[in-house]
Order: C-alpha cells, then structure tokens, then sequence
C-alpha cells in the first residue's frame, strides 16, 4: 500500500486530496497545526475514522516553521509520496504579514525538502506553486515557460519555493515537481478568497440576512477552475516516470465583475444595488490578469478542466445557498 503525507491537510486542496488518496487506497498521513479552535471542518467526514485501528488516515501536528517536527514525521512515516500543500496561501494578507509569509510558504518550503535528505528517503515531492507567480504578466497566455514577475510577498514566497524545488531536483535528484495551479474554488473555499466571500454573501442577501457586498478590485481578470478536478491533475503529475512542472488552468479568464454579475443572475437580483467597493480589499500592487495554458497538462498526463466558470459559480452558489434552507429556481 502507497504512503502519502500531505502539509496543509485542513486546507481546501488537502481535504480533497486525502479524499482522492483515500479513494485510491492510499495510507493518507496528514499535518496539522495545533489551534485553539477545530481547524479540521473540511475533513471531519474522513477524520471520524481515525478510532477505528483499520483506518488508513492518520493526522499528526506539526508546522512548517518548526523543521525538526518536519523531520522527525518524515523519518516515522517514511511516505512514498509527498503533497506539499501548506502555506499562508492568502495574498491580501501575506502584505500585512509578509515575514511570516516568507518563513511558511517560502522557507518551509526549503525545510520539507532537506526534511526528505535527512530522513533519506526516496519520496516523490509535489510543490503547490501558484499562477500568482506570473503577477505583472510577460505573455498571455501563461506556460510553464512564461517568465515570473510576482507582485506580493506570497507571490515572491512561493517563486523561491519553486525554485528550491526545481534545485533539490537538479542538485540532488529528487523526483520533486511543480504544479503551477492557477486559481481554482469549491464549496471548501475559505470564506475570505473572493469566490467564496461572493456567493456566501450573495446567499446570505437572498436569506435576507444580509443587504451589502464590500469588495475591492472588480476589474482584476482570474481563470478560475474546480478544486477536486485540479487535486486530481496533481496526484497524475506524481505517477509519471519523469519529474517535470504543468500549469492547471481553464484557458478561460473573467473579471471579478462577471463573477459578481454570475452570481447575482443566477438568484434574482440586481448587483448593482448590493455592491460597493472598500479600499481595505485592494492590494499594494495587484496581479490584474491571469489566463492559463493547460497544453501540456493535456498533452503529458491527460488531463483537462470539466467545470468551467458559470458552472462553478452554480455550484459554489447552490452549496451555500442550501446553508440556508434555499435553492437555485
Ligand atoms: P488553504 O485552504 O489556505 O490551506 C492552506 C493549508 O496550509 C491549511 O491546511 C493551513 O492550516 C496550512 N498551513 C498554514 N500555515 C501553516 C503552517 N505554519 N504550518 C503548517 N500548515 C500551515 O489553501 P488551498 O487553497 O487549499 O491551497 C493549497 C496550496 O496551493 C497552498 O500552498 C496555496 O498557496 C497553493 N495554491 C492555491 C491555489 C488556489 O487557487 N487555491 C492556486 C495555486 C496555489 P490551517 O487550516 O490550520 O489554517
Ligand atoms: O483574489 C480581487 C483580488 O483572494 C482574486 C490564492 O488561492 O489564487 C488565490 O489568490 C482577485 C484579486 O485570490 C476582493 O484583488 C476583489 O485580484 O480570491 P483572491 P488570489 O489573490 O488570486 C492564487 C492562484 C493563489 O495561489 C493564492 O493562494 O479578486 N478581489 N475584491 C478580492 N479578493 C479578495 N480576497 N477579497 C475581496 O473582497
């Protein structure tokens, strides 16, 4: 039976690749960070197994800032694949907390790999690289190719991550890889990234417990994708025989306008009267467009993007919209 280990498996792309791994009879170990309230909302379907001696998930605490835990879980578990998810993933706030941003998402990135030297073992390593890395875009559409000009802290966090990934690959031989996901939503989204603080809100005025939607940037341009579809284009990466980085997008890009626009059409109403802009949600400097060329995700592991945006803004809207006793007409 394959091990996996996963950083960042309360997060919404963890929760669906322990699901995924799970499905595929993977023995899933899973880190998590200590809180002073449950952090484990999105995987407690999975976690309720974890009395039963058969279970094949197992969750262990551990932080990415605290590299002896990383080592001595990795000397423990000694997984046959690793999934590095975790990272203070928020660009607004990796601006007021940009230190602490570089330590997790950059240098934590640094340690999990020397954690796999330490504990010499022959894992597969999978870096969460991001579509922000391309900020201030040199192309469009934006390949594995594309030059990265990123634009905030968590931008230049995960550039370095990137490459200490592509360096423990050439300077030590690791099969370790990037996936260069572009944005992707669900229903586990955190409430905070726009998606989601759009059509939780926009169920929330359909409620009647809410009449306003405060929101920056409108006109920032994203290409915007299904997180289960996308966790699935990194477990294929890892079965190749070959490391190698994929860019995971649509190849479709919309404003946060018609994702406003989407949202409100399909409950009935008029944005108009429910949108405003607040300086506070506008960033020091902004990526304003994002569009992907999944090419060679398509080409070399066959995979290809099903639910497309107006599909994905149903979904996110129907699950929450159903929080509330409410349906789509
Ligand atoms: P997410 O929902 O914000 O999850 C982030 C995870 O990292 C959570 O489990 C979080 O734990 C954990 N974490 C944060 N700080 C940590 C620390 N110091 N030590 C250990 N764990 C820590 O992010 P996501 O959307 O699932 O994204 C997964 C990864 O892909 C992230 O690296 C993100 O930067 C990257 N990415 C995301 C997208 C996207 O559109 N979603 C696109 C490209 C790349 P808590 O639950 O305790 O907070
Ligand atoms: O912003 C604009 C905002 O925070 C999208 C992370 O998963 O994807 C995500 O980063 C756009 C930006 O995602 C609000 O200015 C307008 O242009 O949903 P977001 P993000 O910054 O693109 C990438 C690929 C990652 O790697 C990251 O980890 O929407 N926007 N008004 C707003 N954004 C937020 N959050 N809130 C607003 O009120």
């Amino acid at each position: 039976m394959k091990k996996a280990f996963l950083t960042g498996v309360t997060g919404q792309d963890g929760s669906y690749l322990a699901e995924l791994l799970l499905a595929k009879g993977y023995e899933v170990h899973g880190m998590m960070r200590r809180s002073s309230s449950f952090n484990t909302k999105r995987i407690s379907h999975i976690a309720h197994s974890l009395q039963d001696p058969a279970s094949r998930f197992h969750l262990h605490y551990g932080d990415l800032t605290d590299g002896s835990a990383l080592n001595r879980l990795l000397k423990t578990i000694k997984p046959d694949e690793i999934y590095h998810l975790g990272a203070q993933s928020h660009v607004r706030v990796s601006f007021d907390v940009p230190e602490y941003t570089g330590d997790v998402t950059a240098l934590g990135t640094l340690r999990l790999l020397d954690a796999i030297r330490d504990a010499n073992i022959a894992a597969k390593f999978y870096q969460a690289s991001s579509s922000e890395m391309y900020g201030l875009v040199k192309e469009t559409p934006q390949n594995e190719e594309t030059p990265f000009y990123p634009r905030s802290p968590y931008a230049c966090a995960k550039v370095y991550a990137y490459w200490i990934t592509k360096n423990y690959r050439e300077a030590y031989g690791l099969f370790a890889i990037n996936g260069i996901l572009f944005n992707h939503e669900s229903p586990r989204r955190g409430e905070n990234f726009v998606s989601k603080k759009i059509t939780h809100t926009v169920a929330r005025i359909k409620a009647g417990l809410e009449n306003k939607l405060l929101l920056g940037n409108l006109q920032a341009v994203r290409d915007w994708g299904y997180a289960p579809e996308y966790v699935e284009a990194m477990w294929r990466m890892m079965q190749q025989d070959n490391p190698d980085d994929y860019v995971v997008a649509t190849g479709e890009a919309h404003t946060v306008q018609e994702f406003v626009e989407e949202a409100f059409r399909l409950v009935g109403l008029n944005w108009e009267q429910y949108v405003s802009t607040d300086p506070r949600y506008y960033r020091p400097s902004e990526t304003p467009t994002l569009l992907g060329s999944y090419k060679k995700a398509k080409d070399k592991i066959g995979w290809e993007p099903k639910v497309k945006f107006k599909e994905l803004v149903k979904i996110m809207l129907e699950h929450d919209l159903k929080e509330h006793g409410l349906t789509l007409s």
